[in-house]
């Protein structure tokens, strides 16, 4: 049996309106490393968006390198596999494989060519060992492909789809080769799927919506599973439970609130399907919305909810991060006063306020939802 952990989306150095998450990365590592150690995890797979941006803070970085040292420490037969997304710079993430592959770490930030312009696929090609030291399984680690990485003789309607499939087609061709009759085959991806569902304000626009969803042909049927990144919800794709999003494990929007974040435990045996658990991840800071949900409410109902809210006094950067949704019949010149007059004393952090103006949305005949969206675009 060889036991996977599949993660993805970490977005290191993310801040939410200007708040930094570096607490919440931080438990969420500690949670990650215990679980890893007390489920015995052999693999451990992130499939993209390591940093949220493709220049991250230097405490994001340290974040990420003293957690692979632990790791490392606590678990010294643990596979690590970090694949680039569209989020982080390919070259960045490249630049220390050399020292992290001497640690064990297979990073893949993006695809890179030989002088002939040949794809090195070695590079992406990763066996994973179970307790004993036995390769049970080979990974082929995808990373985030981007248009310069699209193979340029092809003649197609689609060439966006195309490339992919030739791409993933040779990449499995390669994979088949390592693995032969023993070991099993793995895949990761950062890519957005047909039928994908998207996490509103939360994920960047993908290129042109929709029409470059990618098709599950993608993947092959002697794949054993697909470690996907990208989408921030945890899910399955089309229908099949071996082809999964791991989603995010922070909130990286106040609609991700009431979400459960989750991380995959996969354990691949011979001749069987992917037997895939959930692990929720404890949230170390609350998301607050007043009104909860997507509602809004008069100004009076909101502080009246403020009020009634029962908080702990904690340190400045472990207190809740609020959004308040206001529903305004007419214009309220002090509305930030009042709010902030409501809010002094209490140990929160108010991070958002939208506001919703009914007489704008009569006058215009639009929907409500278009207003709130509007109104929200600005900030995202
Ligand atoms: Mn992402």
């Amino acid at each position: 049996m060889l036991r996977i952990f599949h993660t993805a989306d970490w977005h290191l150095g993310h801040q939410l309106h200007g708040v930094s998450r570096h607490f919440e990365h931080q438990q969420f590592l500690n949670w990650l490393l215990d679980a890893l150690e007390s489920n015995e995890a052999d693999a451990l797979i992130v499939a993209g968006d390591i940093f949220d941006s493709a220049n991250p803070p230097a405490t994001a970085q340290a974040q990420l390198y003293d957690f692979l040292v632990n790791a490392r420490t606590s678990l010294p037969g643990l596979s690590i596999i970090l694949v680039g997304g569209n989020h982080d710079s390919a070259s960045r993430l490249d630049a220390p494989s050399p020292i992290l592959n001497a640690l064990g770490v297979h990073v893949v930030g993006g695809l890179s060519r030989n002088e002939e312009g040949n794809i090195d696929w070695d590079r992406l090609l990763v066996p994973l060992t179970n307790s004993t030291g036995d390769i049970r399984a080979w990974c082929g680690a995808m990373p985030f492909l981007r248009n310069a990485d699209l193979p340029t003789n092809i003649d197609e309607s689609d060439p966006l789809i195309s490339g992919m499939k030739s791409l993933y087609a040779e990449l499995v061709d390669q994979l088949a080769q390592k693995a032969g009759q023993d070991s099993r085959m793995i895949l990761t991806g950062h890519c957005y799927m047909v039928n994908g569902a998207l996490s509103e304000l939360s994920e960047r626009k993908i290129l042109g919506g929709n029409q470059h969803a990618l098709p599950l042909e993608l993947f092959p049927e002697n794949i054993v599973y697909v470690a996907l990144g990208h989408l921030h919800l945890a899910q399955h794709v089309g229908g099949k439970e071996h082809i999964r999003y791991s989603g995010s494990p922070i909130p990286m929007s106040f609609d991700e609130s009431d979400y459960h974040h989750q991380v995959l435990q996969v354990d691949i045996k011979p001749n069987q399907a992917a037997d895939v658990s959930v692990l929720k991840i404890p949230r170390s800071i609350d998301l607050l919305r007043i009104p909860n949900g997507k509602d809004f409410a008069v100004l009076p109902e909101v502080i009246q909810q403020l009020e009634s809210l029962q908080l702990d006094d904690l340190p400045m950067d472990q207190r809740p991060m609020l959004e308040l949704r206001i529903r305004l019949d007419k214009p309220e010149p002090s509305l930030r006063q009042q709010i902030e007059e409501a809010i002094a004393q209490l140990p929160i952090r108010l991070l958002k306020i939208s506001t919703l103006n009914i007489t704008m949305v009569f006058a215009t005949s639009t929907s409500p939802q278009m207003q709130i969206r509007n109104r929200l675009s600005p900030s995202q």
